[in-house]
């Protein structure tokens, strides 16, 4: 059995967070800042696979200051010879030197090639893993030098920041230096100090350093030109070259590999954790919880147009709230109900709502079930449908305004919303509330608006009907028996038996047809019910689907910065 497991690969979680960032970026139409922001993220996301490939490879040392603080004469002091041009003229360095070793490996440079400047090789083997950069200055009149030297700031792990009495509180040098601390190691060093170098400039620096956030920086003073001299002349840089000794020894000894690599890791963490950051400026604050709210928003813009789009339909199918229309469709479900019953009392019900409406009594023409579902549906197509292409273009365009108003992406909502795309129209909406007409007529036909054949009702309503009734022909036969007629003069209990019935059954009807108004007011709530389900689960589709969508394309783009964010965690 063996207990070595496999070496664990540094750079992995960062490859994994690069893969999730890149994929954020794809998603980024709905956020503004993101998009706007998309080529500096993209190189923020090179740059952590170029510092994660770079992770076993050589240190990359470069000496960062203004134009004529002494850089390319710190580089020759250091290489003991003239290898980059040192001038009183300004700017004097427009090529970068490359101070490295002859096997040194210079293409983890990517896309700043040694072509764009002169590789000085040398074979000290103390330096085999490091490679000094001397680049144009940050600061002259020349505006290419900054170009050049950028790339190779991104490249470096470790920066030199060499400064003089007279140049060490710039503002472009402390621009670069808040933008970099963090991502990458710092040494500074303050030259010419065969000039005088006053305890109160190197605090003064110091001052402004740790304001700038570098806790305890490390702080040399050197002359390089003596030091240079010294060399060139054959010997070891005296006092006069201040620490050049102490920076040489930082350079060969103490930056050995475990130094390297730990240099290395901590400005990989740093520049993930600052592409990291500039994702979640590009999203800005608060961004889940602006997009549930949108959502929610959504939600009520879909409510309010379902409402209006029921209220404009069942106006016209039912007629205006609370004074439903009386006619054929509300004498349809009228009859619905008085058909409905059995018996004595049945057949007085149809035979009395027969002549109410041969007597022209009864609301309008009774119409039969196919007609009532015909004239529902005519109803329906009679809608404005100017109004209702408007009410379903409001509503999307009340979606997009919300979505720009939290802070996203107002082209990504209109060309996701807009009813062309999500299929939306008032021919639509019109389709849904006829079939939810006709479904509930259909529903309240075969249900006979909830009254069965026999049932209750039935019973109570027959009674004395039935018994009145069945009073005639007991008497007829009691007659019969003692008179040896039917009826004779007791034929007048007869007819009164019958008069009763009427009597009794025109009372009922009278009951009933109050309770009929009742169901037939609730039939129409039913019918007015059924349009509004139908037309909302059509908003829902057209609107709340496509809103939800949107929403949840935009949440993966912080889903995948959060993972990022949780790998770099993890390293
Ligand atoms: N007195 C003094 N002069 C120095 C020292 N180091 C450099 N110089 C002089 O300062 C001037 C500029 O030096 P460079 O090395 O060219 O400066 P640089 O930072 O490379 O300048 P650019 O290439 O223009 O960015 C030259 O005249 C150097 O001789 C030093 O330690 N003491
Ligand atoms: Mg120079």
């Amino acid at each position: 059995m063996t207990t070595d497991s496999a070496p664990r690969d540094p750079g992995a979680p960062f490859a994994r967070a690069a893969t999730r960032l890149r994929s954020a970026l794809s998603k980024a139409e709905s956020w503004p800042g993101m998009a706007a922001a998309r080529p500096t993220l993209a190189a923020g996301i090179d740059g952590i696979d170029r510092a994660r490939a770079g992770l076993s490879g050589s240190l990359w040392i470069l000496l960062l200051g203004g134009t004529g603080v002494g850089k390319s004469t710190l580089l020759d002091a250091l290489a003991g010879r003239d290898i980059a041009p040192a001038s009183v003229k300004r700017p004097t360095t427009l090529r970068t030197t490359f101070y490295a070793h002859r096997d040194a490996d210079l293409s983890p440079l990517g896309d700043v090639p040694p072509g764009a400047g002169e590789l000085a090789a040398h074979d000290i083997e103390a330096l085999r893993e490091k490679v000094v950069i001397d680049p144009p200055d940050f600061d002259s009149a020349v505006d290419a030098n900054r170009a050049r030297l950028m790339p190779l700031l991104d490249a470096a792990d470790l920066v030199i920041v060499v400064a003089d009495g007279e140049k060490y509180r710039d503002e472009a040098l402390h621009e670069l230096l808040a933008r970099y601390r963090g991502e990458k190691a710092f040494l500074f060093v303050m030259n010419k100090l065969d000039l005088g170098l006053p305890d109160a400039v190197r605090e003064d620096f110091r001052a402004a350093l740790e304001g700038a956030g570098f806790e305890e920086p490390r702080m040399l003073a050197v002359s390089a030109r003596e030091a240079f001299e010294a060399r060139v002349g054959g010997r070891d840089p005296g006092e006069g070259a201040g620490d050049l000794i102490e920076l040489e020894r930082i350079i060969a000894e103490e930056l050995d590999r475990a130094r390297i690599r730990e240099i290395k890791a901590a400005n990989l963490s740093g520049i993930a954790a600052h592409v990291v950051a500039a994702f979640d400026s590009g999203v800005g604050a608060g961004a889940r919880e602006r997009l549930s709210a949108w959502s929610g928003r959504c939600r009520e813009i879909a409510r309010g147009v379902s409402s209006r789009l029921g209220a404009r339909f069942s106006r016209a199918v039912l007629g205006a709230r609370g004074k439903p229309r009386a006619d054929e469709l509300r004498t349809y479900l009228h009859g619905l109900q008085m058909f409905s019953f059995g018996g004595v009392f049945g057949v007085y019900l149809a035979l009395s709502e027969r002549l109410r409406a041969l007597l022209g009594r009864a609301w309008s023409r009774p119409v039969d079930a196919i007609e009532a579902r015909a004239l529902a549906e005519a109803r329906v197509r009679s809608v404005d449908n100017d109004a209702v292409g408007l009410d379903i273009a409001n509503a999307s365009a009340a979606a997009t305004a919300e979505f720009a108003a939290s802070g996203l992406a107002v082209d990504a909502a209109r060309s996701r919303l807009a009813p062309s795309r999500t299929g939306l129209c008032a021919g639509g909406a019109a389709r849904e509330a006829a079939r939810g007409a006709s479904e509930a007529l259909e529903d309240l036909t075969a249900s006979g608006l909830g009254a069965s054949r026999f049932n209750l009702r039935d019973l109570v309503y027959n009674l004395i009907p039935t018994l009145l009734l069945l009073a005639i022909p007991a008497y007829a036969g009691y007659s019969m028996v003692t008179h040896k007629v039917p009826f004779g003069r007791p034929a007048d209990a007869g007819l009164l038996a019958l008069a009763l019935i009427v009597a009794v059954s025109y009372l009922q009807a009278a009951l009933v047809r109050r309770a009929f108004a009742r169901g037939s007011a609730r039939a129409l709530l039913d019918i007015e019910g059924r349009m509004s389900a139908r037309l909302g689960a059509y908003v829902e589709r057209g609107l709340v689907a496509p809103c939800d969508s949107l929403a949840r394309d935009a949440g993966a783009a912080l889903d995948d910065i959060d993972a990022a964010r949780a790998e770099i965690g993890k390293s």
